[in-house]
């Protein structure tokens, strides 16, 4: 199953390279299979850190991997996320600039949908600026506690 879908992952690597660079023969592509150690829901691959990590270190280390913190945009997803990665995770999702005003991102395009849990954001402390999903919705916690962390990237494209 592995060798499989590592064997998926090589060619549409491959096609992905061939197809750089305006060639013609690549007008048409479709969503491929995610690498191995990535799990796939819709045209997303999803991978969870083994460790927890403060909110600044686990947007990072998603970079480092080619990939940036995930950010669920529906009921569905977060569900598909709680179920099968982890039932907590930080999200790209921040007031570290403005307090009050949510910046929430999927990579760097600005994300409408929340889903704050009743009474939440409340900025406990007065320094809660960073957003975690649980089971019953979001809350804003401070960015240096350790949460788990869960890493999306776009699927591989197979071009045809
Ligand atoms: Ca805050
Ligand atoms: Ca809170």
């Amino acid at each position: 199953m592995l060798s499989k879908r590592l064997i998926i992952g090589l060619i549409s690597l491959c096609l992905m390279i061939r197809c750089t660079g305006g060639n013609e023969r690549c007008g048409a592509s479709i969503r491929g299979a995610c690498p191995p150690a990535w799990s796939q829901w819709g045209d997303t691959c999803y991978q969870k850190l083994k460790e927890k990590l403060p909110w600044a270190e686990a947007k990072q280390d998603c970079i480092k991997m080619g990939s940036v913190l995930v950010m669920p945009q529906s009921q569905e997803e977060s569900k598909f996320l709680q179920n099968n990665m982890h039932s907590r995770f930080w999200i790209n999702c921040s007031d570290l600039h403005v307090e009050g005003t949510w910046v929430c991102q999927d990579g760097t395009t600005d994300v409408e949908y929340r889903n704050w849990r009743e009474g939440e954001p409340n900025n406990g402390g007065g320094r809660e600026d960073c957003a975690a999903a649980g089971k019953s919705g979001w809350n804003d916690v401070q960015c240096e506690d350790l949460s788990p962390v869960i890493c999306q990237r776009p699927a591989p494209q197979l071009h045809f």
